[in-house]
């Protein structure tokens, strides 16, 4: 049964809640909530006006520090992606050989940027319930080659924190995390950037908070910053001075404007978020077999993604049955993560990318799905997306 790819109500039943809820037009697991063109516009002209495009300009510097104030951190630097800050991170704290452990459930760039910095991913299991790095499992993971642990808050849930700081301390390991979904998450009342040793997020058009593409690195010295943006800017600490082997990081002015009309409109978005992910928890309450994300305690969170993993065998229908299913109805959902980073022919001869050291992780891939949730999607929208789920539940 839990491998069963059909939907399991019959094919009249289907077709009838297909006339009924089929929506006009494609939704799609997001949306970039788009700031007015005018304004764009205006700062367009100023970008003419200027002629500078990239290279540290007055947007670059202004969206920089508004960034820093809203997040609540002093030190961000602006990248031109969360992939190319990822990389940056591993090199500002000099880690470019050994092994870091990471979660396989995640996306692609976690582990590819390890790859890149000639590094060994060594993939650890994960929580049920947070679906991050579970600390428990990551200390017998640590050998002579472990330089750090680089754990990622999936879905913009915090990962526990405390236990891994307790963890790298007691073993002398950094931590950077991937906090690509976690842009103005807050626990205990402290932005979630603020732990580990440095933090990424990223600004892609699929992402809350966007600059078409971007990203920051959030560091906590002076120093520490200064060296990431010389590492982000080929090294340069000035016209005749390359102080390492750095790369080309840079935000443009054209991403750095985008991003300062965004800030003017995130507290809208999550708000609107929140609003579509009561409505989803309502609605998908009484479902068999659809879990929602369970809430972690004193979470302030951001409404991200909207994620539920399908039971099969109480559903009456695989995940990836559902998932084709739903397409019929317009309904344009992604089975984020799946496949594990694990499962990757470039990582499967790792031998912790065994399935045996990764039981959760294996299970949790099989069953998520994301459903649509971003800031234009209407109420409606997404009580049509329930009454589908509902509907096509075999119970
Ligand atoms: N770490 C983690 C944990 C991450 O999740 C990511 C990125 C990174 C690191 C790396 O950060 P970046 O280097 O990307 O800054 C998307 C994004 O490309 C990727 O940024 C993101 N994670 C990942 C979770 O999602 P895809 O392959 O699912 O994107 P795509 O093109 O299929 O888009 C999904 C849907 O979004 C489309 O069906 C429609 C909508 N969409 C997309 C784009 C690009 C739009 O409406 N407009 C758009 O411009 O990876």
């Amino acid at each position: 049964m839990s491998e069963a790819r059909e939907s399991a109500i019959p094919n009249s039943e289907r077709a009838a809640l297909c006339r009924r809820y089929r929506l006009p037009e494609p939704v799609r697991v997001t949306r970039p909530t788009m700031p007015p063109l005018e304004k764009y516009h205006e700062y367009l002209e100023t970008i003419w006006a200027s002629k500078w495009l990239t290279n540290n300009g007055k947007l670059h510097e202004e969206f920089e520090r508004r960034l820093a104030q809203y997040l609540g951190v002093e030190y961000v630097s602006l990248f031109c992606n969360g992939t190319i800050a990822l990389l940056v991170a591993l090199q500002a704290r000099r880690i470019n050989e050994g092994e870091v452990i990471t979660t396989p459930f995640t996306f692609p760039a976690t582990a590819h940027v390890l790859y890149w910095n000639r590094i060994r991913p060594v993939f650890c299991d994960i929580d049920e319930t947070t679906l991050n790095l579970n600390p428990a499992c990551i200390e017998h993971l640590i050998g002579p080659e472990t330089k750090a642990i680089m754990p990622v808050h999936v879905f913009g849930t915090p990962c526990d924190i405390e236990a891994i700081q307790s963890i790298a301390d007691r073993h002398g390991l950094d931590v950077i995390y991937d906090a690509a979904h976690a842009f103005g998450v807050r626990y205990k009342n402290r932005p979630i950037i603020e732990a580990g040793d440095l933090s990424v997020l990223s600004f892609h058009a699929t992402k809350l908070f966007t600059s078409i593409e971007g990203g920051a690195l959030i560091s906590k010295t002076d120093a520490e910053k200064s060296r990431i943006d010389f590492l982000k800017n080929f090294g340069f600490a000035d016209e005749e001075t390359v102080i390492g082997p750095g790369i080309n990081g840079k935000m443009n002015e054209f991403q750095a404007a985008y991003g300062l009309l965004q800030l003017d409109m995130i507290d809208d978005e999550i708000a609107h978020r929140r609003k579509l992910t009561e409505l989803y928890r309502e609605g998908l309450a009484q479902t068999p077999g659809i879990k929602v994300h369970q809430e972690v305690p004193d979470v302030q969170r951001n409404y991200a993604y909207f994620p539920v993993c399908v039971d099969a065998d109480e559903y009456g229908t695989s995940r990836d049955a559902l998932y084709d299913t739903l397409k019929e109805f317009n309904i344009f959902t992604r089975k984020y993560f799946y496949p594990l980073c694990s499962q990757f022919p470039c990582y499967t001869a790792l031998p912790s990318a065994d399935a045996r050291n990764l039981p959760v992780a294996e299970r949790v891939a099989k069953c998520v799905l994301c459903l649509p949730l971003y800031g234009t999607l209407n109420e409606d929208t997404v009580r049509t997306i329930c009454a589908v789920v509902n509907g096509l539940c075999a119970h």
